[in-house]
């Protein structure tokens, strides 16, 4: 239970107490005191560590009374909650966006400055809470932080793992990974609550019994059961003195150890116990976009699902309130399948805890979700084997037998003697072996059911879902991906923010479609010089960071073409390469001067699945083009290619702002949406893409003349995929092609090795299931069109300045406003 046993007197105890005071000297007293008081040492002894722990401990204390008095509005409001459901939130550092939240920079600069210290030093010292793979947990983060600054009342949910994504190493240019050990140094970020914690059941059977009024009713009888503490974290409004929850939950052993078998001497098997319930939350699996089909992964879903709709129920809704209203009170958004099991968990609660029939029941469940689909790779699709799920969650299963059943006699009433449709729809598949298909569930359950950028939801609708789509078109809608502008604009690029609020003032970062407004500028020559060296002094900056993070040298004076994104076969690193690959061959074969070479420098980042040994070979493949190419002083240093380890939000934040050329190279109708395209554009580079996901959107925005597109279209794909797709055929008639093959089956780039890289290559001629050889020339002829317009600096220019005029519309904010009228249906709170 909450709050004090007696009605307190004091004048202090019902209000938050106050805000350290917004000065300098305040801000100094309220650092020397958390130095002094959290980690214990005067100033003169105090590592780095301490002072960075202590910053945050001050910054938290401008946010705590903000947080706590968002807490008490929300309660006292009743106002509906969304509650945001992601196994994944890829936050990045706290701290910058901490002190712009709250306005604090220069007070926090100055103060520490009185210090001795510097604020950038301390900064660096933060490393960032990396608990998720790609796009779909950066789009939480920036979701989480869209909605406290619009005033939405939310809550994030998801798992604080241990061990977040592995931190990528190369070793002779493979990556090797190490562990994320993200909370060796403290946490200063997170309010752990033990006291807080909530059981979650696994396992066992189910039975029927009769209830005290005579009726039959079931129950789980479960085999074991591990806590869930709560770690809440702020997640502060820009400028706006609200402070949202992010919930996070670890998971920790109900019991501890065995006194009696520790008494006995043995310790390890005493500790066992504890060791298999803490390892749910133990480490995110670095998976992206392929569904991993492992016992622990259900259980990582089910032990965060159960806990948060356990803490809703219980803790956010006032006592004895009526749970027949639920969802005027909270619409859980399912990020993406795996969160998916909440579905027959509200059920449970309902029937089982809460005496509901079940009729009363659906009614509630289906009017609290709403599901977003963040794929269409068919293999990324979540299916749980019912072997699986009836020996974890039987109770479970058995609801979802229910579920289904009649919605399949819907199905039969919208469409009698259709009894193929039937099966096709039925959530239950029956090979390889039976199992759940978790998108049809979230479809059937959900209020409505999003895509992510306008293409992907026309083919969520068309290909994934069509029989769905058919029986209720009206569930099926569109909200376009988007991004924070606060840490994608304001925070990773100063200068360009100082050099837009010169112009338009600042309400751009709360109102990001106000950078419509630069477009006169685009042709005022003052205006383009001051982009241009604002750009330089990017480069620069990356150019320091890589030198003393990787011992990278960029040239200077290079057109930056940049690459970043998970390792994804769709995503096609291998045709970035292979154009890379074919610059070089082509001088060394005489067919291009050197002079003739654009001055350039490719950068990839990108982590691979440890599992996906195609995406290995990639990484392998890159690394050691990079190594031969960077050496060859024939080429007169006009040609680099750079690939820094361990990719991250970190690392982007300092990357995206330096690019002049943005890679949004899938193949059409793979990528779902990406983000990255939406952050580079925003900051001032051009995209070289083909039209696919958000690609069409930002191309119809920008404009054909600031975009440079190639490559087949999704129909084009399509009908080349049903003529029947032979890869080989590019390579024997395109000669540049071939060359560039031919250079890599050489061994040129390993040591004279010729099979080393036969995975890709062999993979890229006989089965090049994303068509890269087919869009090959084509990227090269785009790749023409960027240099032609890159010799004229002025045109580069303007086109970038009207990139960043242009593509105000992916503020996830405006996604925030999407989701809050298509599919939430509530407003901000005043
Ligand atoms: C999609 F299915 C998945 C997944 O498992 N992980 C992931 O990051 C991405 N995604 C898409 O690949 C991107 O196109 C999209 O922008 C992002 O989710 C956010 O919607």
């Amino acid at each position: 239970t909450y709050g004090p046993a007696s009605t307190p007197t004091h004048p202090l105890a019902t209000a938050p107490v106050g805000t350290p005071p917004f000065s300098v000297d305040g801000f100094v007293r309220e650092f020397l005191h958390e130095l002094n008081t959290n980690q214990g040492v005067t100033l003169s002894r105090s590592s780095v560590n301490d002072q960075y722990l202590a910053l945050a401990s001050t910054v938290k204390n401008y946010l705590m009374a903000r947080w706590l008095e968002t807490n008490r509005k929300t309660r006292e409001a009743k106002v509906k909650t969304i509650g945001y459901l992601s196994a994944e939130y890829l936050l990045g550092r706290q701290l910058g966006n901490a002190l712009l939240a709250t306005d604090l920079n220069d007070i926090a600069r100055q103060g520490l400055e009185l210090c001795g210290l510097d604020l950038p030093t301390l900064r660096a010292q933060e490393v960032e809470p990396g608990l998720g793979n790609g796009g779909l947990g950066r789009l939480a983060a920036c979701f989480i932080d869209s909605m406290a600054t619009m005033d939405v009342p939310s809550i994030g949910y998801g798992i604080r793992y241990e061990y977040g994504i592995f931190r990528q190493t190369f070793v002779d240019g493979r990556q090797v990974e190490q562990p994320d050990t993200w909370l060796a140094l403290g946490s200063p970020w997170e309010f752990p609550h033990p006291e807080a914690a909530v059981r979650v059941d696994f396992g066992g059977h189910t039975e029927t019994y009769v209830d005290d009024d005579g009726r039959e009713r079931c129950r789980w009888i479960p085999a074991w059961n591990v806590l869930g503490v709560p770690y809440n974290y702020m997640v502060p409004g820009y400028l706006n003195g609200r402070v949202n929850t992010l919930r996070l939950w670890s998971a920790q052993a109900t019991k501890a150890f065995d006194l009696q078998i520790f008494n006995a001497g043995d310790y390890a098997q005493a500790v066992r116990a504890q060791t298999f319930a803490e390892n749910i939350s133990k480490v995110l699996y670095p998976e992206d976009s392929t569904p991993q089909g492992k016992e622990l992964r259900l259980q990582q879903q089910y032990f965060f699902v159960a806990c948060s709709l356990r803490d809703f129920l219980d803790n956010e809704l006032e006592e004895g309130f009526d749970l027949h209203h639920l969802s005027e009170r909270i619409i859980f958004q399912l990020n993406d399948t795996h969160p998916v099991i909440a579905v027959p968990e509200l059920m449970r609660i309902l029937m089982d805890e809460k005496g509901f029939e079940w009729e009363e029941a659906w009614e509630v469940t289906k009017s609290c979700f709403a599901y977003t689909c963040h794929t269409l790779l068919p293999e990324a699709l979540e299916v749980w084997s019912t072997e699986l799920l009836g020996r974890l969650l039987p109770r479970h299963l058995e609801i979802i037998f229910g579920i289904n059943e009649r919605f399949l006699k819907e199905v039969r009433a919208a469409f009698p003697g259709d009894e193929m449709r039937a099966r096709r729809m039925s959530m239950i598949a029956e090979y390889p072996e039976q199992g759940v298909r978790m998108a049809y569930l979230a479809t059937v359950a959900g209020t409505k059911v999003n895509g992510v950028a306008e293409l992907h939801s026309q083919l969520l609708r068309d290909k994934v879902l069509p029989d769905f789509s058919q029986l209720w078109p009206d569930k099926f809608t569109n909200v376009t991906n988007g991004v924070t502008p606060r840490r994608f604009v304001r925070m990773a690029n100063p200068k360009l923010s100082e050099l837009i609020t010169d112009a338009i003032g600042s309400n751009w970062v709360t109102d990001l479609e106000r950078l419509k407004e630069l477009e006169p500028y685009a042709d005022d020559p003052e205006f383009q010089a001051r982009f241009s060296e604002i750009k330089a002094w990017n480069k620069k900056r990356l150019t320091d960071l890589l030198r003393q993070r990787d011992g990278i040298d960029l040239p200077s004076g290079h057109l930056l073409d940049v690459m970043v994104k998970r390792l994804h076969e769709y995503k096609r690193q291998s045709l970035k390469l292979l154009h890379i690959v074919s610059l070089y061959e082509r001088v060394l074969s005489g067919t291009l001067a050197v002079e003739d070479l654009t001055p350039r420098t490719v950068v990839f980042g990108a982590k691979a699945a440890p599992g996906y040994r195609m995406a290995k070979d990639t990484i392998h493949l890159i690394n050691k083009v990079a190594k031969v190419i960077n050496a060859d002083e024939r080429l007169e240093g006009r040609l680099k290619v750079a690939f820094p380890a361990n990719y991250n939000v970190t690392l982007a934040e300092k990357l995206i702002p330096a690019a002049d050329l943005s890679e949004q190279i899938s193949l059409a109708g793979m990528e779902a949406s990406g983000t990255g395209n939406m952050k580079f554009a925003l900051n001032g580079a051009l995209t070289i893409g083909t039209d696919d996901g958000a690609n069409v959107e930002i191309r119809r925005l920008v404009g054909d003349k600031h975009f440079f597109l190639f490559g087949m279209s999704e129909p084009e794909v399509a009908e080349l995929g049903a003529k029947g797709y032979t890869p080989g055929s590019y390579y024997e008639s395109n000669p540049q092609l071939k060359a560039a093959l031919d250079l890599i089956l050489s061994g040129e780039f390993s040591e004279g090795d010729r099979h080393m890289f036969d995975s890709v290559v062999y993979n890229l001629l006989h089965q090049d299931r994303f068509m890269a050889l087919a869009d090959f020339q084509s990227y090269i002829d785009a790749q023409a069109r960027v240099e032609a317009k890159y010799a004229d600096e002025a045109a580069w220019t303007r086109s970038a300045i009207l990139n960043v005029a242009r593509t105000g519309y992916f503020s996830s904010d405006r996604s925030m406003r999407d989701y809050l009228q298509r599919i939430w249906h509530t407003t901000p709170m005043i």
